[in-house]
């Protein structure tokens, strides 16, 4: 089996820290392919760095679709783009954010989320009403660090994400926490030890979630919204995107 997990921004760094996390869960016979996209943002923080990710992550999707994936992993907790990417494909796709919350669900009555900026938060928040589980999360909070600064000053921007944990479980009764930032993947364990109670990368939710869905055989509906893109043609540098 082989599985796809795209890095919707353009940063390697993080592209390699994502797939390292895929393959330390990963079953066995389960070969993780990762890439990123050649244009796009080093990171996505916000509306208008989601809106340059998507086509580059769509460029992704399509050519490991067209390889014969068993599925897909959108590495971005936004789950940038997720609908248009399942949209392009028969196999599923998951996001790390839907993934987190859904597994943050299944172990702890309410969890909250630490992100990195203030202003990804409301992003975070209408995913969580779009997937039905906002009545399980406490708060989204974020850390208030840069995403990049989790692949260059580890160190302070780890200790600033440990102690916003602090927060959400002395003041949020928090029962788990969800790392709300794929750049956080390596640090789950260890805060989980750290602090007490279960914190859930996405990564890692996402990838383990893709091969049981692969395993059971659920491939994304062609009815409704996730119907194949109708023929027509596209214009400019996104000519090559028509479907
Ligand atoms: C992510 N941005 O997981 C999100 C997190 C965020 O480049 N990868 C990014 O802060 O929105």
């Amino acid at each position: 089996m082989r599985i796809h997990i795209v890095n919707p921004n353009t940063t390697r760094s993080m592209t390699d820290k994502v797939a390292a996390a895929a393959r330390a869960v990963a079953g066995p016979g389960v070969e993780i392919l990762a890439d990123q996209p050649a244009m796009g943002p080093a990171s996505i923080e916000g509306y208008y760095d989601e809106a340059f990710a998507i086509p580059g992550m769509l460029a992704c999707i399509r050519a490991a679709e067209s390889q014969g994936v068993a599925g897909h992993v959108i590495a971005c907790f936004d789950d940038t783009g997720l609908d248009a990417a399942r949209s392009v494909c028969t196999t599923p796709v998951i996001g790390i954010g839907e993934a987190a919350y859904h597994v943050a669900s299944l172990v702890a009555g309410r969890f909250s989320v630490v992100t990195t900026l203030s202003r990804s938060i409301p992003a975070l928040e209408h995913n969580l009403h779009r997937y039905g589980l906002a009545a399980r999360c406490a708060r989204v909070r974020a850390a208030e660090v840069e995403v990049l600064a989790l692949e260059n000053a580890g160190l302070a921007a780890a200790a600033r994400v440990s102690a916003e944990i602090a927060a959400a479980v002395a003041e949020d009764r928090a029962e788990a926490i969800v790392l709300g930032c794929a750049g956080m993947a390596d640090l789950a364990a260890e805060l989980s030890k750290e602090h007490g109670l279960p914190v859930i990368d996405g990564v890692a939710s996402a990838t383990a979630l893709v091969e049981a869905l692969a395993r059971v055989g659920a491939r994304t509906s062609k009815l409704g919204g996730y119907a194949m893109p109708l023929t027509k043609a596209y214009t400019g540098s996104f000519a090559g995107f028509a479907p």
